[in-house]
């Protein structure tokens, strides 16, 4: 299907005529083609072949010949003409914060800047200064502008997309113009890392609350500052997108502002069939001409409207969902509140911050029953892994501790290094002493799948392992998991009743939501573990509960759902 292609050709069309002198009506058109064609659920060719391209909103005569042409030829002959004259490259040009179409034109009129490179060379070079219109502070905005695009539009950690959008959040909900206010995107459905962060508002007053928006204190850069739609960056670079939406259509919005874009593609698709539309403006029921608008304001309303079971954000990418438009039932997915406690933790016996006592009372706040405290294994000396004689030691104390705390139970235990060849650091004596044991690869990543997948299967046989953490060894932004046969781990899990980690960690997040999902579809059985060096990593649990509800996992996958007693006859293995 072509449709997509064609979207975005209509756009860079779009971009590059606003350079021009040509007709904003005409550059408009372009814009609204492109909207429509991405919106269209049908295929291009098709409608092309029935002569029904002109039925497209806002496909006149002209944009008809484009398409056709485009679908016979992969080119537009118009648009090969306006590159000779307008570079492409101008696009990323004028995308620079600060520059826009008309300082873009005038660049590249006056001084032949046809590229960012060309840009910042400019700027070196003094070559700015002294054009019209063009003052010191300008140059200056332009220069911040290129230094961001340059840093690459990194993905941010779940962690920190969450603190910025809750500051967000507060500043909002405290005026007295916003009704509600909403997150949406890529964090609502807690995918791994965020792009940008998207905010949706309820307001008395729209432009008031864009006002103060702008003008919050974390605010750097104004990309964007309109009625009902804004955009910043935050001192530290990220993006936050604001909307202000209409009550009586904020559940559509909400829906679509969520995305992802691939599940709403989907949505439309399924309204198209059933004579009804979907888009941010609203659920439709259309009867020849008319659109007649359904209840909208919640998101429950919409999914209702299209007959369609509610779906759960997480679940609203490619995964699995197939299932979930021939009307099946969606499973009851894990909560933060299922959680009964955190079986890897790490205390000032290794490389934690706090001491078990402090490590356990921050767990009892959360509502914990129990935590485990599983310090690393001697072997691994740049985390202060714990001897033997240490371990008996940590044993006791742990013992003493448990006697005082009420209501509340520190499992002794260790995360244990698996060596080269898939041995365990303590022998079995002492492992058999300890309420929980996770097993980990923390050296040898270099060495061959079957190598790695061998060690790890061993580590499952091995009757004392309960659980193996982060299994796949990667560090997002730094480095991909080491090479294991995934199936062959899950076959060895199961056979041996190990159960698998999903490190919440936020660099880790390890499995991650695709694994998961597969391991669940084996029979596999989750721990969902902080892996906290500090008290105040205890908190994050909800990453890794996000991870897998994103891997469709309901409550009964997950271990540490259960309750103390539950939990100490599984883990008898
Ligand atoms: P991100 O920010 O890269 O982590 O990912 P998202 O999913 O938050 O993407 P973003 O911020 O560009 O847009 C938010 C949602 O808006 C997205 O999930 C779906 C919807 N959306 C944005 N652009 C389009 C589009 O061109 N077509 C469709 N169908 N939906 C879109
Ligand atoms: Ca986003
Ligand atoms: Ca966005
Ligand atoms: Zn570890």
């Amino acid at each position: 299907m072509k449709n997509h292609e064609i979207a975005e050709l209509f756009n860079r069309f779009g971009r590059l005529l606003e350079m021009t002198d040509e007709n904003v009506f005409k550059i408009r058109a372009y814009f609204k083609a492109a909207e429509n064609i991405d919106a269209l659920g049908q295929d291009l060719q098709v409608l092309a072949d029935e002569q029904k391209l002109s039925e497209i909103p806002g496909v006149g005569k002209a944009l008809e010949e484009k398409i056709i042409e485009y679908l016979k030829t992969g080119k537009v002959e118009a648009y090969e003409r306006l590159i000779q004259d307008v570079p492409e490259t101008l696009i990323d040009v004028m995308s620079v914060p600060s520059v826009g179409p008309k300082k873009a034109k005038l660049f590249f009129d006056k001084l032949k800047v046809k590229t960012v490179a060309d840009l910042a060379k400019a700027i070196d070079d003094g070559k700015l200064a002294g054009l019209d219109g063009i003052k010191e502070k300008t140059i200056q905005n332009i220069k911040d502008g290129i230094a961001l695009i340059q840093q690459g539009q990194a993905r941010l950690p779940i962690d920190t997309a969450t603190l910025v959008a809750q500051q967000f959040v507060s500043a909002l909900k405290e005026l007295p113009e916003v009704k509600r206010v909403e997150v949406a995107g890529s964090l609502r459905r807690a995918k791994e890392t965020i792009g940008d962060i998207d905010l949706l508002v309820d307001a008395t007053d729209a432009k008031k609350v864009m006002d103060a928006f702008v003008a919050l204190p974390w605010v750097k850069t104004v990309n964007g500052h309109g009625e009902t739609k804004s955009s910043i960056l935050t001192k530290e670079n990220v993006q936050v997108d604001l909307r202000v939406i209409p009550a009586n259509v904020f559940g559509a919005a909400l829906l679509h502002l969520t995305g992802s874009q691939t599940f709403n593609v989907k949505l439309r698709q399924i309204a198209i069939k059933k004579d009804m539309k979907v888009s941010e403006w609203g659920i439709f029921k259309i009867k020849g001409e008319t659109e007649t608008l359904l209840p909208s304001d919640t998101e429950e309303k919409c999914f209702k409207a299209l007959d369609l079971p509610y779906i759960e954000p997480e679940l609203r990418e490619e995964i699995g969902e197939e299932r979930l438009w021939s009307g099946g039932k969606m499973p009851p997915l894990v909560t933060l509140k299922d959680i009964k406690g955190d079986l890897h933790s790490h205390s000032t016996y290794s490389d934690g911050r706090n001491t078990i006592e402090d490590m356990a009372n921050a767990a009892k706040a959360l509502g914990y029953e129990y935590l485990g405290c599983t310090d690393h294994s001697a072997r691994l000396k740049i985390a202060r892994g714990v001897s033997q004689e240490d371990l008996l030691k940590k044993i006791k104390e742990v013992e003493e501790l448990n006697k005082r705390l009420k209501g509340f139970r520190v499992l002794c235990g260790s995360e244990v290094e698996i060596d080269s060849e898939g041995n365990l650091d303590y022998n079995e004596d002492t492992l058999a002493r300890l309420d929980v044991v996770i097993a980990s690869v923390h050296s040898g990543f270099e060495q061959s799948k079957e190598q790695l997948t061998r060690r790890i299967v061993k580590a499952c046989q091995n009757k004392y392992v309960h659980a193996i953490g982060h299994p796949t060894g990667r560090h997002i932004g730094k480095r991909e998991g080491y090479q294991i046969d995934f199936k062959e781990i899950c076959h060895a899990a199961v056979d041996t009743g190990t159960f698998l980690e999903i490190n919440a960690f936020p660099n880790r997040l390890d499995l991650d939501s695709a694994n998961a999902y597969f391991a669940r579809g084996m029979g596999v059985k989750f721990l969902i573990d902080t892996d906290a060096h500090s008290k105040t990593h205890l908190p994050y649990m909800t990453y890794g509960v996000g991870v897998a509800r994103r891997g469709w996992l309901t409550a009964d996958d997950v271990v540490n759902t259960r309750s103390l007693a539950q939990l100490e006859k599984m883990l008898k293995k």
